[in-house]
C-alpha cells in the first residue's frame, strides 16, 4: 500500500512524513519513500499476552511528494503521483513568523488548486484514450464497453467532480482499474494547525473547507505537525498529559494511521505465538483463504481450516488454554469473511 503525501509548498508534508514514517527527509526536496508502522494498541496488548520474540506492526509506503507550484512543476508533480493508491493532501493553517507560506493561509484554495490540477490531468488522460479507443472500434470487440464507461468519466470530470464520486459496476470498475487516473485514489485532508489554533478550534477559510470536503467525501483530520514533533520527543506520560490538556485523546499520526485504514477499506487480522505477535492487512470482506494468502501462497493452496478467535476474547481470557475452555475457539473454513481483529492460526498442508 503506498500513500503519497501531497500539498502547496511550506505546508508541513516533510513534517508528517518524518513524524509517519521516523524517516528523515530528503534534503533535496527530492520525492522519497520510507515505510510507516500503523499503530495499533491491540498489537501492544497481544505482545504482553503472549510475550513474543518479536513484534510486527502493519506498515503502509508513504512517499513524500514535492510541493506543488500551480503552473511550474506539473509534470513533476503528477509523476510522483500516478502509482501511488491513495493521497494525503497537506493543508496549511499554520502561522508562522520564520516559515513564510507559499501563498497566504488558505486551506481552502489549496484544496482547490490541487483538486483542479488532478481533475485537468484526468481530463487530459480521459481525452487520450477515448480518441485512441474510438480509432480501435472497429477492430476491438471490448472497446465499446470501455467507451460507455469513459463517457461516464466524461460527464463527472465536466461537472469538476472528482472520478471517485462515480458510482461504477465492478466490471465497469476493473476496466478503469488500468488506467490509473487521479481523483479516483482515494483522498483524505490533513489540515496542519498551530497551538492557537488547535486550542480554539478555529483556522482560515475552515468552513468553506470542511464544506467542500464533506460535499466531496473527503476525511477531514487536524494535527499539528510541530505538536505532534514535541510530543514525540516526550515520555509516554507526559505526552499523555500534554495531549490530555490539548483536548485530543490520540496522536494525529495514529489518528492519520487509522483513517486512512479505514478509508481504503482496510482490516487487520492477528497471529500471535511465542515467536511473533504480527498485524495483517487485509480489505474488508476477503475470505479466510485470502487472508491466508497474505501470509504465504503455500498457505492458501494448502488451506485446511483457521482458528480464530476475537480480538476481545483473547484479551478476555488472557490464554489459548482459557479461549478454549471457555468455547470461544472456533473453526472456521476458506470462505470464512475475516473480521477486524480475528486472531488466526493457520492449519495447512503442502
Ligand atoms: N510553526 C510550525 N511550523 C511547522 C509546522 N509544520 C511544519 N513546520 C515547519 O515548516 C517548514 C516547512 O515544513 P516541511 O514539512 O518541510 O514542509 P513541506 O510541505 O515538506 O515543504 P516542501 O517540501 O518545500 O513542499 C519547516 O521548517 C517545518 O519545521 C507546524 O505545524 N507549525
Ligand atoms: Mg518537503
Amino acid at each position: 500500500m503506498k500513500i503519497g503525501i501531497i500539498g502547496k509548498p511550506q505546508a508541513g508534508k516533510s513534517a508528517l512524513f518524518r513524524l509517519l514514517t521516523n524517516h528523515e527527509p530528503s534534503p533535496n526536496g527530492k520525492a522519497q519513500v520510507a515505510v510507516g508502522k500503523i499503530p495499533d494498541q491491540r498489537i501492544d496488548v497481544l505482545a504482553k499476552l503472549f510475550n513474543p520474540r518479536k513484534i510486527t506492526y502493519a506498515t503502509i509506503d508513504f512517499w513524500d511528494v514535492p510541493g506543488f507550484q500551480p503552473g511550474r512543476n506539473s509534470l513533476d508533480f503528477l509523476q510522483s503521483v500516478r502509482d501511488v493508491d491513495a493521497l494525503v493532501v497537506v493543508l496549511r493553517a499554520f502561522e508562522s513568523d520564520t516559515v513564510p507560506s507559499y501563498d497566504g493561509l488558505q486551506p481552502y484554495a489549496d484544496f482547490k488548486d490541487l483538486q483542479q490540477e488532478l481533475l485537468i490531468a484526468d481530463w487530459t488522460l480521459m481525452e487520450t484514450r477515448l480518441e485512441r479507443l474510438a480509432k480501435q472500434r472497429a477492430k476491438n470487440p471490448k472497446a465499446e464497453e470501455e467507451l460507455a464507461v469513459l463517457e461516464k468519466c466524461r460527464a463527472t470530470l465536466e461537472q469538476d467532480l472528482p472520478l471517485r464520486q462515480l458510482a461504477l459496476d465492478p466490471d465497469e470498475e476493473k476496466l478503469l482499474r488500468n488506467y490509473d487516473f487521479f481523483t479516483r485514489k482515494p483522498l483524505i485532508a490533513v489540515v496542519n494547525l498551530d497551538e492557537e489554533q488547535m486550542r480554539s478550534g478555529r483556522y482560515p477559510q475552515q468552513d468553506e473547507l470542511e464544506a467542500e470536503l464533506e460535499r466531496m467525501n473527503v476525511p477531514l483530520i487536524k494535527v499539528s505537525a510541530q505538536i505532534e514533533a514535541e510530543i514525540s520527543e516526550l515520555d509516554p506520560d507526559d505526552a499523555k498529559l500534554f495531549m490530555e490538556e490539548l483536548g485530543v485523546s490520540e496522536s494525529g499520526i495514529a489518528r492519520i494511521a487509522r483513517t486512512v485504514y479505514a478509508h481504503l477499506g482496510l482490516i487487520s487480522f492477528f497471529t500471535a505465538g511465542e515467536k511473533e505477535v504480527r498485524s495483517w492487512t487485509i480489505h474488508l470482506g476477503d475470505t479466510a483463504s485470502r487472508a491466508a494468502g497474505k501470509i504465504h501462497s503455500d498457505i492458501e493452496r494448502g488451506f485446511i481450516r483457521a482458528e480464530v478467535v476475537a480480538y476481545e476474547d483473547m484479551v478476555k481470557c488472557g490464554t489459548m488454554q482459557k479461549v478454549k475452555e471457555q468455547g470461544l475457539f472456533r473453526l472456521e473454513g476458506k470462505e470464512y469473511i475475516v473480521h477486524d481483529g480475528d486472531v488466526i492460526t493457520f492449519r495447512f498442508n503442502v
